[in-house]
């Protein structure tokens, strides 16, 4: 009875993690050891997206921030402009996360409070973390940046590949737990 019970409960835990993919990234405010937070992500079958959430402190107060993924990793210096580039497999232009056009890196923008305390809970269809190689964000770094992401439409600027979000002001990199 007991081995049968050790089984099951083995059994039990290996569909468990057989049927989902669960993420994390730690986030850094740039070029510092200064942590400010953990971002999760969620993928439980690849049609259903990826839920993502978590929570962050020490942003601009009472800001709309752009939230993307980038491309490039960043080292453990936490340094965001290493990024490189919106992770963009497709290499389409820059846009909103519901529009149809748009970088799989596009999360849009987070929404900070008046003390600089921020929760970000959003879903996303795109993303994948692992079920779908080719929109596969592991081991690329999420970006916040200090300006709003304007959506890609405005034409001015750099609009049409970085929304014109500004410096990138803390990131971490997304990885299996
Ligand atoms: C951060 O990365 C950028 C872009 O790769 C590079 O130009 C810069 O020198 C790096 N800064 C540090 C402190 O490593
Ligand atoms: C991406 O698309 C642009 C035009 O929108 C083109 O100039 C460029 O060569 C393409 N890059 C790749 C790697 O296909
Ligand atoms: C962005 O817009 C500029 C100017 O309108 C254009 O030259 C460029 O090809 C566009 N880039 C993309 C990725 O659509
Ligand atoms: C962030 O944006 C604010 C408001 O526009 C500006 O005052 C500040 O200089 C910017 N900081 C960086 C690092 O770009
Ligand atoms: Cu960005």
């Amino acid at each position: 009875m007991q081995l049968i019970l050790t089984i099951l409960a083995l059994v039990v835990s290996f569909v468990q993690k057989s049927n989902g993919n669960y993420a994390e990234a730690l986030m850094y405010l740039t070029g510092t050891n200064d942590f400010i937070g953990t971002i999760g992500f969620n993928e439980q079958e690849v049609a259903w997206g990826v839920i993502i959430s978590g929570s962050v402190n020490r942003l601009r107060p009472s800001a709309t921030l752009g939230f993307h993924i980038h491309s490039l990793p960043i080292g453990n210096n936490h340094n965001c402009s290493a990024g490189g580039a919106h992770f963009n497999p497709y290499n389409v232009s820059h846009g909103m996360p519901r529009d149809a056009v748009r970088h799989v890196g596009d999360l849009g923008n987070i929404e900070t409070d008046a003390d600089g305390r921020t929760y970000i809970a959003m879903r996303d269809d795109v993303i994948s973390i692992g079920f779908d190689k080719t929109r596969n964000v592991v081991g690329l770094p999420i970006v916040i940046h200090n300006l709003t992401d304007d959506g890609g439409h405005t034409g001015k600027g750099e609009s049409n590949t970085t929304g014109n979000a500004g410096a990138r002001v803390a990131c971490g990199t997304i990885l299996f737990t």
